[in-house]
């Protein structure tokens, strides 16, 4: 049984080669994105067995996509080739660095990821895994990637564990004719077994302050994790409450550093870390990814991530 199965729509994106409006960027690097293959591809780097799920066209970006993602030692083999479809991509400036005040275009409108439904994917496939990824973008893109979603968060016994990273993207759902976002994330995040959200998108989508309120309005899954940015994460699981500060580190980019704590955080659970050191492992890794200009970046090697997670409180302050 494979560790990890992430279901998404990965895209192909394009890095500014300077700083600057995107009226004003002359040239773009090509790099992979994708927040679901993110941690599929996080986790594979760091020896975990992972599986992309998704749809992309049967196009050069989305030759690239499989490969590129497979290269990370991810199996590609439930990604399904769409040959009416385009890949979708999307291009982003570069954060400024005090408030990561960028901007993305994104170019995915009915791309072959949106054509993800119940009857286009191979369900048995996606619920292969000990646990399954998912986020809150996939069900912005369409009808049938709603209806998919819903299917997958259904409590229904013997389905692996589902993870769901509320992954707010007030832009995608803007136009969206299929659903409320708020609304709908917070129903899928309901069905979920482990719940990521960012306490910003939980005070922006659902107009909650604060962890103890986002605990409030999600009590259903077993364990809900509220970022709270620079200062750190709370984990709720039952009526336990665990905080733990984040690292203070030089941002280059934030983008990929949701992907990368979700991926640490993973990566513990299915090694059986108790929650503190989940925590840390996400922090660890998320401070990884903020120091790259890219989405992805290596995580760090298990004995030393081990090490650093083991120092005690002070270390932590
Ligand atoms: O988490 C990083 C993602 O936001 C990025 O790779 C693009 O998946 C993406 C999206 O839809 O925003």
């Amino acid at each position: 049984v494979v560790d990890v199965v992430a279901l998404g729509e990965s895209m192909v994106t394009f890095l500014p080669s300077r700083p600057g409006r995107l009226a004003d960027v002359p040239s773009f690097d090509r790099a992979i994105g994708g927040a679901e293959s993110n941690v599929a591809c996080v986790l594979a780097a760091a020896g975990h067995s992972a599986r992309w799920a998704g749809r992309v066209g049967a196009d050069g970006f989305g030759d690239h996509l499989v490969e590129a993602i497979g290269a990370y030692g991810v199996d590609v083999s439930a990604v399904r080739r769409d040959p009416a479809r385009p890949t979708g991509v999307y291009f982003r400036t570069a954060g400024d660095r005090a408030t990561d005040a960028h901007e993305v275009a994104y170019y995915r409108a009915g791309s072959a990821a949106s054509a993800m439904s119940v009857d286009t994917m191979d369900l048995d496939a996606i619920r292969s895994g000990r646990v399954l990824h998912l986020s809150g973008i996939t069900p912005a893109l369409s009808a049938g990637c709603l209806g998919l979603m819903r299917e997958l968060t259904a409590r229904r016994p013997g389905r692996p564990l589902v993870s769901f990273d509320v992954n707010h993207r007030p832009g995608l759902w803007r136009d969206a004719r299929h659903g409320h976002g708020p609304e709908v994330l917070l129903e899928l995040a309901r069905g979920a077994d482990l719940v990521f959200v960012g306490d910003d998108e939980a005070r922006d989508a659902w107009g909650l302050g604060g962890p103890e309120a986002v605990r409030a309005a999600l009590p259903e899954p077993e364990l809900l994790v509220v970022k709270q940015g620079a200062s750190g994460a709370t984990a709720f699981h039952g009526t336990d409450a665990t905080s733990v500060p984040a690292l203070h580190v030089d941002v280059v980019a934030a983008v990929g550093a949701g992907d990368a704590f979700a991926a640490g955080f993973l990566s513990a659970t299915l090694r059986g870390k108790p929650v503190r050191e989940r925590l840390r492992h996400g922090h660890l890794w998320a401070a990884a990814a903020l120091t790259v200009p890219a989405d992805l970046a290596a995580p760090p090697a298990r004995g030393h991530a081990d090490r650093l997670v083991a120092l005690d409180d002070t270390a932590w302050g």
